[in-house]
């Protein structure tokens, strides 16, 4: 008699209203003819618009709001879509070739009106039948809110790679969820950052197809019992305690203008059944909606926090449920109803976006052993081949664990199923390497201490097929410090696909003046290949296209200017270098060190050892979100406004060195602020950024990179050239060693006069009205921990940015290498990226 597992009662099957066995499909000879062709004519765009704004706003083109407008301009442009998204879902269909299931628990979308109209290069004829109605476009784009359903890098990658992957023709679902509020609006309060819930859906949301005739039910909580089931085996059945409903919400992932749509799928929390209706008449009314808001609770809101995991119950709610939500769904929806499951790896495969979905795996073997009933052998066999993990951290804090209490709580029958992967994966360790009780204590999924509970990252590398860094340095320390042990065990496991940028939001949307400069000069097609941008290589030694090279960037000083003038009421010179450090607000991404050069050039104005007229006219923007709970990261917020104050209004400066630190920054800001950047700051320690992705869309955009060697930077060095980067600091090696010798942050602090000033001015209170409290615990940071080693790395950055000021003063060689980090940037499209992940992870090849 064979002991294998089964649930009691099926779940996140499709929700019990769903409609039994489909009759025919609906067909109709005018169906696709329906479906709204692009208009080739003004007339036709108009005659559409006003249509939707009539029957679907409502309201006439004399009463229409802006927002009318753009909500009417959205499901118009849309209709135009709809004809590639049904014919790609056709072809899926007709080809069953193998495509990719995104599983993220973020996406940063950014605006979606302008990439549609790029996508199907409608921009052109959309404004001329705006503005015959007497509507600017950019009134209309400017309406849009942003998803902002993510925190930073990795959210912002997701966005990237499912626009690479449309455009490049690949099949491919983006899986997530759709918080009704994303990231918090950031506001600054005299100089400190206070939060704002990002009602993002409250004007509409024109983007979104929602479908809950395929809603899901997703089970929690409750108990695991052995079962005989009706063929007389022993099976273990998961009764839940309560569930939520599952409900999917389409968008649109338009290729660039190659005919194709892919989707993307978020689901929303909706309470199984409405209210009860008998605890409400009883009177009771709070408690008759209770559960109702309990389980609406699980997509209310993104966690704000971008590397240290909280632990809190709800975000592992919120992983569970998209991520079983997404398994069923492909399952029951994607496969046909035969499909032999043991063929599942040639169909998908899950990408595992950091470890934030990677409950899947229990997840598909609970659905191929409880529910589909094959054996444990033959489920993790093809599990193994189902998924692949990326880590995007090298933060040891980033790392998720969950402690096995919580898991067991509330997922009872996964935690089984984790024990017993983490079973077998030490018996075969101890295969390989004896009873090596060290080892099998370091390499178990559950780790004993502080507290019982499953190490996220290891069960990733256990069941992934295979394990990726986003750099080459970070997918070596993956290899040599993070992992090592599992590098030992699965050499062939572990690979390296150096994160990317799509250019048709980064390039040809946020900067279209340099766009057409780059189509005048190579012609088209870089949109879609952008290594063909080296063409551009020999123009910087062209003096006439330097020359238009620097009226794109001095054009895009002027846009931001009257951007930020309109925005926040604080403008640009557009005479001044564009200093800019616009990034999630994290000690090891070395803010202060940027803070740290600001005050020293002050000191050095104000003392008058240097004399103001000699100081290169610098701007410097910092954009930057701390998680609310991330207290030092607060402070230094509030110092680097107190410091922008106190420069910005002392006229002994003369205007010639500006801070400013327009709030919330996010995707549409990032738009404005790098096309007119000359200096792009990343300068994390050596080390701790896993890639980085502004620093490609930097030097893509043609501002030049000061930078330590970290995360992807290196690559970027290697490619532009040491002579068109500006690269200080320790080496990962040099860091690792000074930390094992034992440092002293404070000893940098006395042997360097410079940084003693800086320091010690912070302190006075120069910037806080002579109060030496208040700026305290960021300067005793600073002087007795000093984690990420601002201290230690000061002066090879002051040096480094003496180097700017002096590279920057001769115009003609700045130029010509800021044209060199454009054209030697091809590499980092995030097209490459997904050409390495089907090369070296995913073998699905693009389907037509
Ligand atoms: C709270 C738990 C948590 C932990 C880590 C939430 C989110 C994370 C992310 C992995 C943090 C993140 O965004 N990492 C960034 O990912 C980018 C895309 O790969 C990289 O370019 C950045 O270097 C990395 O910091």
């Amino acid at each position: 008699m064979t002991v294998v597992t089964e649930t009691s009662t099926p779940v996140s099957e499709t929700a019990p209203d769903a409609t039994p066995s489909a009759p025919p499909a609906p067909t109709h000879p005018l169906a696709l003819a329906t479906v709204t062709a692009p208009p080739t004519s003004v007339d036709g765009f108009v005659r559409e618009f006003l249509r939707e704004l009539n029957f679907g706003q409502g309201v006439s083109l004399q009463a229409s709001t802006v927002n009318d407008q753009y909500l009417a301009l959205a499901r118009t442009v849309r209709h135009y879509l709809m004809a590639r998204w049904s014919e790609t879902l056709r072809r899926q269909r007709e080809t069953q070739s193998k495509g990719v299931a995104y599983l993220s628990a973020e996406y940063l979308l950014g605006r979606q009106l302008g990439n549609a109209l790029l996508a199907t290069d409608l921009t052109e004829i959309v404004a001329d039948g705006l503005s015959q109605c007497g509507i600017e476009l950019a009134d209309l784009r400017a309406q849009e809110v942003e998803p902002g359903l993510g925190n930073g890098g990795l959210g912002r990658l997701a966005a990237c790679f499912i626009d690479s992957l449309a455009t490049m023709s690949v099949p491919c679902i983006g899986y997530g969820i759709r918080y009704e509020y994303g990231i918090f609006r950031q506001t600054f309060v005299e100089g400190r950052q206070v939060e704002q819930p990002d009602s993002w859906l409250a004007l509409g949301a024109p983007w979104e197809f929602p479908h809950p005739e395929n809603a899901r039910r997703i089970s929690f909580g409750g108990s695991v019992a052995d079962h005989t089931d009706d063929d007389g085996v022993v099976r273990r059945r998961w009764t839940p305690a309560w569930d939520v409903n599952a409900l999917p919400y389409n968008y649109m992932v338009p290729g660039y203008r190659n005919g194709r749509v892919n989707t993307l799928r978020l689901w929303r929390a909706q309470a199984t059944d409405a209210f009860d209706l008998k605890i409400f008449n009883s009177g009771d009314y709070e408690e008759a909606v209770r559960a109702q808001t309990f389980a609406e609770n699980i997509s209310k809101v993104l966690y704000p926090e971008d590397s240290t995991p909280q632990g809190k119950e709800l975000r592992l709610q919120q992983q569970y449920f998209f991520v079983a939500a997404s398994i069923g769904d492909f399952i029951d929806q994607q496969l046909p109803e035969d499909f032999d499951l043991a063929q599942l790896p040639e169909r998908i495969i899950f990408q595992l976006n950091d470890t934030h979905p990677v409950i899947g795996v229990p997840e598909l073997m609970r659905v191929l052993v409880d529910e589909k009933r094959l054996e444990w052998g033959a489920a993790w066999e093809i599990t193994k081949k189902c998924f692949a993990y990326t880590c995007h951290t090298l933060l040891p804090e980033a790392l998720e664990v969950w402690s096995v209490d919580l898991l067991g709580r509330l997922l009872p029958r996964h935690l089984e199923i984790i024990y017993r992967i983490n079973e077998e994966f030490l018996a075969e360790v101890r295969e390989r390497f004896g009873d090596d009780e060290l080892r099998i204590r370091r390499m178990s999924i559950i780790a004993e201490h502080p507290e019982r509970s499953v190490r996220m990252a290891y069960l990733a590398t256990v069941a992934g097929a295979k394990v990726n860094g986003v750099a080459e340095l970070h997918s070596q320390l993956l290899r040599d410090k993070v992992l090592p042990d599992f590098h030992e065990f699965y050499p062939g496991k572990f690979t390296n696909v150096t994160n990317g940028i799509t250019p048709r939001r980064f390039v040809r949307l946020a900067n279209p003046s340099l766009s057409e400069l780059i189509t005048d000069t190579i012609g088209v097609g870089w949109l879609t290949d952008l290594e063909r941008l080296r063409g551009l290589e020999p123009f910087a030694e062209d003096e006439e296209f330097r020359a238009r090279f620097r009226a794109v960037k001095a054009g895009n000083k002027r846009r931001l200017d009257a951007v930020l003038r309109e925005r926040d009421g604080v403008g640009v010179h557009d005479d001044h270098l564009l200093d800019v450090m616009v990034k999630r607000l994290h000690e090891y991404k070395r803010q202060s060190l940027k803070l740290l050069h600001i005050v020293t050039t002050y000191d050095k104005i104000v003392s008058g050892e240097v004399d103001v007229a000699d100081v290169t006219p610098r701007t410097v923007i910092f954009g930057a979100k701390a998680a609310p709970g991330y207290k030092m990261a607060k402070e230094i917020i509030h110092l680097i406004n107190a410091v922008g104050e106190t420069v910005n209004n002392d006229p002994r400066v003369q205007d010639r060195l500006k801070v400013i630190f327009p709030p919330n920054y996010n995707v549409t800001l990032a738009e404005k602020v790098i096309p007119a950047a000359d200096l792009s700051e990343q300068i994390s320690l050596a080390g701790k950024e896993a890639s980085g992705t502004g620093n490609m869309k930097f030097a893509l955009n043609g501002a030049l990179t000061i930078g330590t060697d970290d995360g992807a930077n290196v690559e970027i060095r290697q490619l532009v050239g040491d002579d068109n980067f500006f690269l200080f600091g320790m080496l990962e090696p040099e860091v690792e060693d000074l930390q094992t010798r034992g440092y002293v942050p404070s000893s940098f602090y006395e042997a360097d006069a410079d940084l003693r000033r800086a320091i010690d001015l912070i302190a006075s209170g120069a910037f806080s009205g002579g109060d030496r409290a208040t700026f305290e615990p960021v300067v005793s940071n600073l002087l007795y921990e000093d984690r990420f080693m601002v201290l230690a790395d000061y002066a090879a950055y002051i040096e480094a940015q003496a180097a700017v000021d002096a590279a920057y003063a001769d115009t003609e060689r700045w130029t010509r290498a800021a044209i060199l980090n454009v054209a030697r940037s091809g590499f980092f499209s995030s097209d490459r990226s997904m050409r390495d992940y089907i090369d070296r992870i995913w073998a699905t090849p693009p389907s037509f």
